[in-house]
């Protein structure tokens, strides 16, 4: 039976990720880890670590403990922060995945979830429809540790046949957790603030399009690719990963169909400048050939499920 330890399981994806391993595996085959308490259900549902992926030897004991075969590491600095700490994030999104990877070489993982992002993608890279195979020369520190993972995954795997999978996320979407500073935050945060104030200052301005992705898509991406057989895996750096793309004044639009008098203003900060360098929209046709993948929610579907589900946690 495999066993799944999911490093960063406090954060905005882990939260949803483990809940969701949890269901399809069973909770005794899903340990969740992180240098903090994850949300109560984690804690509540299943194994907790509390462990700091760069102590090597911990992370060692705790693989060994549970006998662990699958990592997914989400574990990592995100791209607004680690732009104001870029020494530190190199050190956490890079060490982190070297640590994962040597323990697997050494034989005691058998697969890795590693998560890329769009933001490998730079202000050369063509915008629309951004090819899988295209020019990637990312202008942050975030997209230089993204783009040097993919090439570090695909090393190990053709040097080593250490077996690990990868997407380039979009910014994601969800209701069930917050997220955890990133250039895309504003697209969650704008539905909480809708509900509280219906208002919403933006970080990013009117105009500025970014692929996007809701968090049941991301997951299901993200499980189909770990389970997918590993002759259709033909990509070991990452693959490309759209759902729907989007503007702020657009998704601002929808709300305010659903909660009359929304309100949007617009106030750039240096995040726009990271948004700038990143594509509007993604090519995944690699991802629908190999392993089958297929979005399902647009923009009116992700804002209709956000506003109920929020007004229910609300
Ligand atoms: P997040 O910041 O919400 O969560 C990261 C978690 O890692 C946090 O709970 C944090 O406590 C934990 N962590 C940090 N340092 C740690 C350490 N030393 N040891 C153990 N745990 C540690 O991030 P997220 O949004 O859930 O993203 C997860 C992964 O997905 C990251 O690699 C990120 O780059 C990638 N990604 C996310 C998005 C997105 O929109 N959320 C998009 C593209 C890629
Ligand atoms: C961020 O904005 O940093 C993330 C990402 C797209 O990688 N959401």
């Amino acid at each position: 039976m495999d066993k799944i330890l999911v490093i960063g399981s406090s954060g905005q994806i882990g939260t949803e990720l483990v809940m969701e391993l949890r269901s399809l595996y069973g909770a005794g085959n899903v340990v969740a880890c992180d240098l903090k308490a994850s949300a109560q259900e984690v804690m509540e549902s299943g194994a907790f670590e509390s462990l700091d992926v760069l102590d090597k030897q911990k992370l060692y004991e705790v693989i060994k403990k549970h006998n662990i075969t699958h990592v997914y590491l989400l574990a990592a600095l995100l791209s607004a922060t680690a732009e104001k700490n870029p020494m530190f994030a190199w050190k956490l999104n890079m060490e982190s995945l070297f640590n994962i990877l040597e323990l697997a070489r050494e034989g005691h993982i058998k697969k890795i979830y590693w998560p890329s992002s769009i933001a490998v993608f730079g202000p050369t890279t063509p915008r629309l429809n951004t090819p899988q195979y295209t020019i990637v020369e990312p202008s942050t520190i975030y997209g230089i540790s993204k783009q040097a993972g993919e090439r570090w995954c695909e090393w190990y795997f053709k040097k080593y046949g250490v077996d690990t999978r990868s997407l380039r996320y979009p910014g994601l979407i969800g209701w069930k957790s917050a997220p955890g500073g990133g250039t895309t935050d504003y697209a969650v945060h704008i539905f909480h603030e809708a509900l509280k104030t219906n208002s919403y200052e933006c970080f990013l301005s009117e105009n500025t399009v970014l692929p996007m992705m809701y968090m049941p898509d991301a997951i299901r991406a993200t499980i189909e690719i770990m389970d997918a057989p590993s002759e259709k895996i033909k990509i070991r750096g990452a693959y490309n990963l759209a759902g729907t793309s989007f503007s702020p004044k657009e998704i601002a639009i929808e709300i305010g169909k659903k909660l009359p008098g929304f309100q949007i203003s617009y106030n750039p900060d240096f995040r726009q400048q990271i948004a700038d360098s990143w594509p509007a929209s993604i090519d995944d046709a690699q991802a629908k050939e190999d392993w089958g993948w297929k979005p399902q929610f647009d923009l009116l579907g992700i804002t209709s499920d956000m506003l109920q589900h929020l007004k229910q946690k609300f």
